[in-house]
């Protein structure tokens, strides 16, 4: 067994004890690890060491580096890291910026070091900063300098942060400035397979963020199922995309995947829907990865861009709607690649290949992982039974010091929290999160196919499905609606959305309010809020 690189272990103590563990399968011979593994030198010297530094690499705010160039770079923040900012294998470092080339280059510097990257997100603020740095034991922190104040007013609840280092700053003490005097040689740490190497953080609707551990193996295993068996992108393609860094679904998708297979990375600040298709156009992208509603807003946007360099396009974070997919199918002639994945999981555990796309449905398991849909008591339901999304591979949950591990896994299955059937086909459907079903009537009844069956509606832009409670039914079906610019708010309007539901699927799923806004809530990473709009309409 190789020893563990790390000397400080707070992270590797902290692991759930090992009986909580999910079962791990290395089933395909890709999945196969040796013990001493960087996962930093894996998807990043591999390339230079072969031959290939001269390959373009990432690209984003002025910058377009090289494989080398890249390297460069990450060797000279690491020389920083070690040699002036004291920090030893098994730290926690702190990520904080919008999505660009100098972040990840931040990243594979903490990773390369043998310390443990802790990612967080652009809007988090001081409260829920000083909860992660507490939590993960942080002592160092890169920072975007355009986001200094908050992590600032952090720091004076966070005893162990003691280095707060900014970068995309001209200042002389910037990471840029104490870089540029560094040698841009460093060997990696040796880290074993199983050390920690990342840690993220997932929010969910209550409680205190949870934090996920995932070892250098598991970044490599990521890379290996996936990307390889379902996405199948070449080392010429560019990606590009929405979600940040400090998200898994960006880290994989804009970062580690892309890295993976010796192709390039477009890493924007500003990537919402109103600027993707001006950037996919400028940078010739053509790998996408952004959120079903993103799909839905640039359906509608990007007649007036050549995207004719976009070949695929990922779809994830939130189940996709069939009428976004055939909207965008109709808007730029690309199926989509749907994915369900999980911070815990590290990315996507069922999608399925564009030649496998089924409207309104999953996909299969990747291979790598097996999935089935279990009862309350973890046994198998029969196909067309709506239960408990299970599943295992070479991935899975090691939350940091949290008793909610046990309610994670059971039996060694991961519970992702949310409910599904297996169709007579063998595919998987999404239903709701387990805790978004509504009781109505008697019937359990699943708010996103509702929100599906709106969406198809020309007037609906966006919406929203909630149980509210009623005292005859228990719950009633609540629907928030935005409409789409040129429709009128009204109760005819009202009335003929119920019509209109009623007619796609059973008709006591109808809404039997509708309510309309001009927007909803939504997380940062692009997950409507069911939980907000629960809690509004329970004070109304
Ligand atoms: C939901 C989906 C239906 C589902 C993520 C890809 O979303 C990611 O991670 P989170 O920890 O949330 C996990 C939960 O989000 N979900 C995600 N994708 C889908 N539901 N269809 C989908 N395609 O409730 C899941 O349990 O924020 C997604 C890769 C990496 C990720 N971290």
């Amino acid at each position: 067994m190789t020893r563990s690189a790390h000397i400080d272990s707070f992270a590797r103590e902290h692991l759930p004890p090992r009986e909580q563990w999910p079962e791990f399968r290395f089933d395909l011979p890709e999945l196969q690890f040796p013990e001493q593994l960087n996962c930093a030198s894996e998807l990043l010297d591999r390339w230079v060491r072969d031959g290939e530094g001269e390959r373009l690499c990432i690209q984003g705010a002025g910058v377009r580096w090289t494989y080398a160039q890249l390297q460069a770079q990450v060797n000279r923040i690491a020389r920083v890291l070690v040699d002036e900012l004291g920090i030893v294998p098994g730290n926690r470092v702190l990520l904080r910026g919008a999505n660009s080339p100098m972040l990840a280059a931040c990243w594979f510097a903490v990773v390369k070091a043998g310390a443990i990257a802790v990612g967080s997100m652009p809007l988090l603020r001081a409260k829920e900063l000083a909860q992660i740095v507490n939590k993960a034991q942080v002592s160092h922190a890169l920072c975007d300098a355009r986001l200094a104040d908050e992590l600032a007013s952090a720091m004076t609840q966070c005893p162990t942060l003691r280095h707060v280092t900014h970068f995309h700053s001209d200042a002389p003490d910037a990471l840029e400035a104490r870089a540029a005097s560094k040698r841009s040689a460093f060997d990696a740490v040796p880290t074993a397979a199983d050390d920690i190497c990342l840690m993220a953080f997932t929010s969910g609707t209550t409680g205190t963020p949870k934090g996920t551990m995932h070892f250098h193996r598991d970044v490599m295993a990521a890379c290996a199922c996936w990307p390889a068996h379902v996405l199948r992108a070449h080392r010429d393609d560019r990606f590009i995309g929405s979600p940040p860094l400090g998200f898994t679904f960006g880290l994989g998708g804009l970062l580690l995947f892309p890295l993976s297979i010796g192709a390039s990375t477009v890493l924007l600040e500003k990537a919402s829907p109103d600027v993707l298709p001006a950037a996919i156009e400028q940078y010739r992208a053509s790998v996408c990865f952004t959120a079903p509603t993103a799909y839905r807003a640039m359906a509608a946007t990007v007649a007036g861009h050549d995207i004719s360099s976009l070949r695929k396009c990922v779809s994830a974070g939130e189940a996709l709607p069939a009428a976004t997919r055939q909207l965008w199918k109709d808007a730029s002639g690309i199926e989509m690649i749907d994915g369900i994945g999980s911070t815990e999981l590290l990315h996507i555990f069922i999608s399925h290949t564009e030649e496998e796309a089924k409207p309104g449905v999953t996909g299969k398991p990747v291979p790598g992982y097996i999935a089935c849909v279990l009862d309350d008591n973890l046994r198998p339901v029969p196909p067309g039974t709506v239960g408990r999304l299970a599943v295992k591979g070479p991935t899975g949950c090691r939350y940091l010091a949290d008793e909610r591990q046990r309610q994670y896994v059971q039996d060694g299955w991961n519970l992702t929290g949310d409910a599904y059937l297996i169709d007579a086909d063998g595919y998987f459907v999404y239903q709701a999160r387990t805790d978004d079903m509504i009781i109505s009537g008697g019937y359990n009844i699943a708010g996103p196919e509702v929100e599906s069956a709106l969406l198809l509606h020309p007037a609906v832009a966006e919406c929203g499905v909630i149980g509210v409670a009623d005292a005859e039914r228990g719950q009633i079906v609540k629907a928030v609606v935005v409409v789409r610019a040129g429709h009128a708010a009204t109760p005819a309007l009202a009335k003929e959305l119920q019509d209109f539901v009623k007619q796609s699927i059973a008709p006591y799923k109808y809404p039997r309010a509708i309510e309309f806004r001009a927007s909803l809530p939504r997380t940062e990473t692009g997950k409507l809020q069911r939980f907000k709009l629960r809690q509004e309409a329970q004070s109304s």
